[in-house]
């Protein structure tokens, strides 16, 4: 008997991303559903997957054997990718290393912004959420020149940098000043059509 992957998540920015690695990395999986407005990440089941009640959470199974428990998206996304080399990071070592650049350039300088201020925007600190989300806009603009360059974010390939900057983009694309960011308005529209971010969103979507 084969093991099998789940992923389990709902339909949020950090699951999306895992979702869309293990489709880029053509792994096999099937999506579970955590319903956060039901509380179901904080349910018995899930806490015993992952104890912080956070999604996603992915699980490799053998029949009724748990083998393998991974939180964290970004542990995910580099786990898709070694599981399938060169599909989402370069082999040579100064192409990777752009590569990293990218995508934590993505995870600290827009990512994390983006949700410290969905945070404060909670706790009705809407100034410092509104201060943040600027911050998080003109560094979103810097990426323009990563793809004046190249084709991709990290290069001449789709890498884990492309899932890292589309997942938080689309996410604020109305805000984006598309006008002047003529190189991130191509790459956006390519990487949107791309059929494993198409199904990374769908993951957990109804149809
Ligand atoms: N650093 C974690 C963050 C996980 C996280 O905050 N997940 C959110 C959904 S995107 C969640 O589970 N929220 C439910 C809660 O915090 O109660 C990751 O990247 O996986």
């Amino acid at each position: 008997m084969n093991s099998i992957l789940e992923l389990h998540g709902a339909p949020t920015g950090n699951c999306i991303r895992a979702a869309i690695a293990l489709e880029e990395a053509g792994l096999a999986y099937t999506a579970r559903l955590v319903d956060l407005s039901k509380g179901q990440h904080q349910g018995a089941d899930h806490l015993s997957l992952n104890p912080a009640g956070k999604v996603p959470v992915l699980v490799e199974r053998k029949g009724d054997e748990t083998l393998f428990v991974l939180t964290q998206s970004n542990a995910i996304i580099f786990y898709a990718a070694e599981k399938a080399p060169e599909r989402l990071l370069p082999i040579a070592a100064d192409h990777r290393a752009t590569v990293y650049e990218r995508f934590f350039f993505f995870l600290t300088d827009v990512i994390a912004p983006s949700h410290s201020a969905f945070f404060l925007r909670g706790q009705g600190l809407s100034d410092g959420s509104a201060r943040l989300v600027e911050r998080m806009l003109s560094s979103i603009e810097m990426a323009e020149q990563f793809v004046s360059a190249d084709a991709y974010m990290g290069g001449s390939c789709f890498s884990i940098a492309d899932i890292a900057a589309y997942s938080i983009m689309s996410s604020v694309d109305t805000d984006i000043p598309w006008d002047r960011l003529p190189n991130l308005r191509r790459w956006y529209e390519m990487v949107s059509v791309r059929p494993s971010v198409v199904r990374g969103f769908q993951a957990f979507s109804p149809q």
